[in-house]
């Protein structure tokens, strides 16, 4: 598995481009396992300062991989520094199970597939912790440092009483996930969740766990406001879009035969539905163009096809058929003269149009 640390400027600039769809926290969608117990307010126990305790919450729907989301918590990792321990992991898993190992597994330890995000608050000299309290990825239960390929990140002491707000970004067109901790960006990792880490599994469940061993700290977790991220289209071609013009549309080129919708191109209509939401008075047509040398009347049922499955994912997501028109242009634009010369495009291309309908 290759891991890429990425740059602050790369976060900052994906930051920007991501809308927010916010979840209203129903404490129904939250599911204790093992030693946790609800303590009210979307807020959980999941240790008490007591020896060998595990627990674990779980949000009750999986998430899709395929699709970009965010979620934010609180966590309270205890009033002891020295004497606290274990810490808690944020975990992903294809199932929701009471808890994993107690004591330095975290309630994540041994837990397969899986990735956790650790915050470990106890030296384990054979697992190789450093001596500060650490965030890092780990993969499949496994606590040990020794061979992971990423150091463990270093926070300042995190058994202060206080409340820590922790947020998990995942952005699947660049596969990154990324970790902030009081607001700052600590960790920003590209990982093929679904083929690395899942094996092709991208229905995945999540939730955070916390144990103690033979040292203990009171340790909680309270869902203030889980936030369900949009990707949003970029600013020029939303500038380029409202000023009437024609944009060719990238992820919307199909390959070769294919008409079905794939995960990039629903992520892109996913775009263009919150920005026909943001203009309600506006209508898209979208226009087909095929020029792969199947055959003109093959070529044209195939666009059909693909348009009409545009239209009704749109309609699906919300968006009023009565506001979304289509063309099919087979062949007809693939041949351009461009100063002077012919050039002619292949494949299969999608061009989309904002316009005002007349009333
Ligand atoms: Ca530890
Ligand atoms: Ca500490």
């Amino acid at each position: 598995m290759k891991w890429t640390t990425f740059t602050i400027a790369y976060f900052l600039f994906s930051v920007m481009v991501i809308g927010q769809t916010y979840l209203q926290v129903d404490p129904n969608d939250l599911q204790p396992g093992g030693d946790t117990r609800s303590t009210g307010n979307n807020c959980f126990r999941l240790t008490m300062a007591q020896d060998w305790m595990s627990g674990t919450v779980w949000y009750r729907e999986a998430v899709d991989l395929n699709s970009p989301f965010e979620m934010e918590m609180k966590l309270r990792l205890g009033c002891q520094d020295a004497e606290g321990a274990d810490g808690m992991v944020f975990i992903f898993l294809p199932e929701k199970v009471p808890t994993g190992y107690r004591g330095e597994g975290m309630g994540f330890g041994g837990l397969r597939p899986s990735l956790g995000i650790e915050i470990d608050t106890w030296q384990n000299y054979h697992l190789a912790d450093p001596e500060e309290d650490h965030v890092a990825v780990m993969v499949n239960g496994n606590v040990s440092h020794f061979y992971s390929q990423e150091e463990p990140v270093i926070i300042s002491n995190i058994e202060d009483c206080a409340l820590h707000l922790f947020r998990i970004n995942w952005e699947p067109d660049a596969t990154l996930l990324t970790i902030y901790l009081d607001g700052k960006p600590i960790i920003a990792r590209t990982v093929d969740m679904i083929q690395d880490v899942f094996l092709g599994d991208n229905t995945i469940f999540w939730g955070i766990s916390a144990a103690t061993g033979k040292y203990n700290n009171l340790q909680e977790v309270c869902f203030e406001q889980l936030t369900f991220n949009v990707p949003q289209l970029g600013y020029s071609i939303k500038q380029r879009l409202l000023s009437g013009a024609i944009a060719d549309v990238k992820d919307l080129t199909f390959r070769r035969t294919k008409t079905e919708l794939d995960a990039e191109q629903k992520v892109q209509l996913d775009k263009l539905a919150l920005f026909l939401e943001e203009n309600p008075d506006q209508a898209i047509e979208f226009f087909g163009n095929s020029n792969e040398g199947g055959g003109e009347t093959i070529e044209d049922k195939r666009t059909d096809q693909r348009l009409e499955r545009i239209r009704n994912y749109l309609v699906q997501k919300g968006i009023k058929a009565d506001r979304i028109y289509t063309q099919s242009l087979g062949s007809r634009f693939a041949t351009r003269t461009i100063d002077g010369k012919t050039v002619t495009r292949k494949g299969n291309w999608t061009q989309v149009r904002l316009f005002l309908p007349v009333p």
